[in-house]
This record gives C-alpha cells, sequence and structure tokens, in this order.
C-alpha cells in the first residue's frame, strides 16, 4: 500500500512513476535511476542553505532536475546517497587529478591528523609546500600559502595594486578568478551559467576599477592599455581558460600578452587555480613556456582540501607582510592537513610524470568520440564539448551555444553513469584514476545519448 510515508520517501514523484521504474528493472529493460533521497535531502537543503547548494555551479535545477547528492568517491567514480554510481569528470572542479582517495595523499593526512589539525603557527612542511611549489613553477621565486583560489586572486591583484602603485586590473569576459568583488565583472563559471553579467553587492567604485576584455584578442588589450596604460596594475588571465568552458590561447596570445604588460609596467598574473599542475607538472606557464610576474594556484596544491597560494618574483612578494607594507593574512593558511595532502600530492606528481601523459591520453580518446556538430577544445586533461559549431574562441563563441541542447546531454550522460558539471560553461576533467574501461563506457553513452538525440528529433 502506499501510504504519504512512502510517497515521502520516494521524494514526493507520483508514485505510479517509482513503480515504473521498479517494473522496468524487473523486467529487464533499461534501468533508470531514481534519486530519491538526493530529492529528500535537496528539499531540506533549500530550507537552510540558499538555493540549497554552497556554491552556485553545484545547482542544476532548470538543467536536469537538481543537484545529486554525493555519499561518497572512489577513484575516478563518484557514489550517490541512492546508491547510484557515476565516472567522475568534475574531480572537485580539477584538483583530484590523481582521483578520490589516492592511498599516498589518504596516508599523509592519516599521518598529520597525529600532529594536529590547526597551529596557526609556522611548521617544517610548509617550507617544504613552498620549496615543491617554487621548484615546479620557476617563476614563482616567493609563495604565500592561503585557504582558497578566491583568496589567492584577491591577494595577488592586493599586491600588484600595492607593487605598482596604480589601482586599474584588466580581465577578461568569460574568466572567472573566484569571487572576488573587483573580479566578478563579465565573470564565466556560475555568473555566465546564471545570466548574472555583474553581480549585486559590488560597489560601482570597484567594478569601475576594473577592465572587461574578450579573451584572445591582443587588438582589445593594446588599446586598453594605449588609453589607459599608465594606470593599469596588472592584467590577471587563466591562461587556458576553463571557466567559460575550456578555451585555448590563439598562437601567439599569451607572448603578446606578455610583451604588452612588461611593456607598461603592468604585472601580468597567471591565474592557475585549474591548470596548474595539470595542463603540465609546471602548470600553462610551462605548457606555453610564458614567465608570468604572479601566478594564483588553488586546491591541487592541496591535494583537494582547501588550500591556494598567490607567488612570483621576489621584488614584488618581498612587499608581502610582514616582509613589506602589504597586509595579507589568515589563521587558517599553511593549515597542516591541506598542506600534507598538497605535498603528496606534488611528490607523486614528480616521481610519475607518466601521470601526464596518461590523462592527455585518456583525453585525446575523450575528444575523439564528440559527437557530429560539436566544437571539442581540449588541452591535456581539460575539454568541454562545445554545442555549436563554430570554434570557440573567447565569451562572444562561447555564448552561441545550445544550452538546451547541452541540458539534454547533460541529464542524459548522468543517467548514463557519467557525472559532468551541469553547465555548458565549465571544463572536464581526467583523472589519473580514470580506467580504459572508464573511457569505453564514457565513450558509450556519449554515442548512445547521441543516438537518442536523433530520436527525438
Ligand atoms: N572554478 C570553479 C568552477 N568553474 C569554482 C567552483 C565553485 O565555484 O564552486
Amino acid at each position: 500500500m502506499n501510504t504519504d510515508k512512502d510517497k515521502e520517501l520516494k521524494g514526493g514523484l507520483p508514485i505510479c512513476v517509482h513503480l515504473c521504474l521498479s517494473v522496468a528493472n524487473i523486467f529487464g529493460v533499461e534501468f533508470r535511476m531514481t534519486h530519491i533521497k538526493s530529492e529528500e535531502l535537496f528539499r531540506r537543503a533549500v530550507e537552510k542553505i540558499p538555493g540549497g547548494v554552497n556554491s552556485p555551479v553545484r545547482a542544476f535545477r532548470g538543467v536536469g532536475g537538481q543537484p545529486i547528492f554525493i555519499a561518497r568517491g572512489q577513484g575516478s567514480h563518484l557514489f550517490d546517497v541512492d546508491g547510484n554510481e557515476y565516472i567522475d569528470y568534475v574531480g572537485s572542479w580539477g584538483p583530484l587529478l590523481l582521483g578520490h582517495r589516492h592511498p599516498e595523499i589518504l596516508a599523509a593526512l592519516e599521518k598529520a591528523l597525529e600532529i594536529g589539525t590547526s597551529f596557526g603557527a609556522p611548521t617544517e612542511q610548509e617550507v617544504l609546500l613552498a620549496d615543491a611549489i617554487c621548484e615546479a613553477v620557476p617563476s614563482i621565486e616567493m609563495v604565500r600559502l592561503v585557504n582558497s583560489g578566491t583568496e589567492a586572486t584577491m591577494s595577488a591583484i592586493r599586491v600588484a595594486r600595492g607593487f605598482t602603485k596604480r589601482d586599474l586590473i584588466v580581465k577578461f569576459e568569460g574568466c572567472y578568478h573566484g569571487h572576488v568583488d573587483s573580479l566578478l565583472v563579465k565573470a564565466g563559471s556560475g555568473l555566465a551559467t546564471l545570466g548574472i553579467a555583474d553581480t549585486q553587492g559590488v560597489p560601482k567604485a570597484f567594478a569601475d576599477t576594473t577592465i572587461a576584455l574578450p579573451y584572445n584578442s591582443l587588438d582589445a588589450l593594446e588599446e586598453a592599455f594605449r588609453v589607459h596604460g599608465e594606470r593599469i596594475a596588472a592584467v590577471i588571465v587563466e591562461p587556458v581558460v576553463g571557466n567559460m568552458g575550456c578555451v585555448p590561447p590563439l598562437p601567439g596570445y599569451l607572448e603578446g600578452m606578455r610583451e604588452i604588460t612588461a611593456r607598461y609596467g603592468a604585472l601580468l598574473i597567471f591565474d592557475e587555480v585549474m591548470t596548474g599542475f595539470r595542463v603540465a607538472f609546471g602548470g600553462a606557464q610551462a605548457r606555453y613556456g610564458i614567465r608570468p610576474d604572479l601566478t594564483t594556484l588553488g586546491k591541487v596544491i592541496g591535494g583537494g582540501l582547501p588550500v591556494g597560494a598567490y607567488g612570483g618574483r621576489r621584488d614584488i612578494m618581498s612587499m608581502v607582510a610582514p616582509a613589506g607594507p602589504i597586509y595579507q593574512a589568515g589563521t587558517l593558511s599553511g593549515n597542516p592537513l591541506a598542506v600534507a595532502a598538497g605535498l603528496a600530492m606534488l611528490r607523486h606528481l614528480k616521481a610519475h610524470p607518466e601521470v601526464y601523459d596518461r590523462v592527455e591520453a585518456c583525453g585525446a580518446r575523450l575528444e575523439a568520440a564528440a559527437p557530429a556538430g560539436v566544437t571539442v577544445n581540449r588541452v591535456g586533461s581539460m575539454f568541454t564539448f562545445f554545442f555549436t559549431d563554430g570554434p570557440v574562441t573567447g565569451w562572444e563563441s562561447a555564448k552561441k551555444c545550445d544550452t538546451a541542447r547541452f541540458g539534454r546531454f547533460f541529464r542524459r550522460m548522468l543517467e548514463g553513469g557519467v557525472y559532468l558539471a551541469p553547465s555548458q560553461f565549465e571544463a572536464a576533467f581526467v583523472s589519473a584514476a580514470h580506467s580504459d574501461d572508464d573511457i569505453e563506457r564514457t565513450i558509450a553513452a556519449v554515442r548512445e545519448e547521441a543516438e537518442s538525440e536523433l530520436r527525438s528529433d
């Protein structure tokens, strides 16, 4: 008998729907996932958490129903609270290059737990992590650990302004550098997905210090410097954009950016929160051979734990307090758990350069499986299927994508056991934990999805 309680447990969907799903399963007909516990948790979440999520990019109500609540991750797989299993291409938005629960990271965390969880005082491990970062990314001569990518970019901007004694910042449309006030102008990621060009809550005076330009246009950059060059403190860029989907730099673009910034005495900040240790061990700057003045890094240097860092030229970083007059601080900065996990991650990547060959090869196989009429952008192990047939080189072209078609793709892939970011304007990430079987199953799911789309036409 179907009681109210049954209905509640089944997520409030009509009971007949759930019965149909069960019957289909019993007769061996294609099984469609149910998300009863996720639905219930989401109903509770929206009562207490804005939008039911702790970061907007996790919400996908309009696209595919509602967020899936995760029970656990293992290697390349996620398991939700309803017992569904997915091949994970979100990887905590990039940093899980070794997959979930890598044994060396777990061992480092267990060891760190023996000494304590937070001191707000220096530890030996912080010095080791700083050494490891500076060795891997030679443009980083000095580094300051913080707690997130947002903190890293916010601090790098402050340092750039303090060092140059100028106020203006150049950023690019569709790039996202965390939720820093002055960087939320024409930003990508969740803002692009939600159609929020300029968020409320940022004083006009802050937004007015930002110049947003089209990515991949050296002409636009040259013109901005011609007009405002003496007032521009820094250009901040995702060297490979991940936050409007994956958009690589056109040949010569980063080189031109380096030349123009140097000519005007402005700093070049590479936001490598996504690309650091991902597109190469030394990040995008190693892959493209460009030396920025400052670099920001994110959770990858914490093995997926909450951490970030900014660093760069010694003369610039020497201005940071207490060495210099530019103040930036944090009790949890250099947190022993995050630092231990990050050290384990970086040591593993250094000792296993074959990780990069492996994820590159997996990325290439997925790229080759893209359905007809889709533009694929890929740099190593980060990629996006854009539902448009033209090239995607910046926000103007990215926003032409058929987002309704992306929504159907996303939903069917999820039902096929493939977990992607719920937005056309995000990148997918392959990890070293993805097996050949994962890749083959993903390719099969992509083909099946394309056939479903054709049938529904
Ligand atoms: N850069 C990440 C997504 N593109 C951020 C994730 C988040 O905002 O939660």
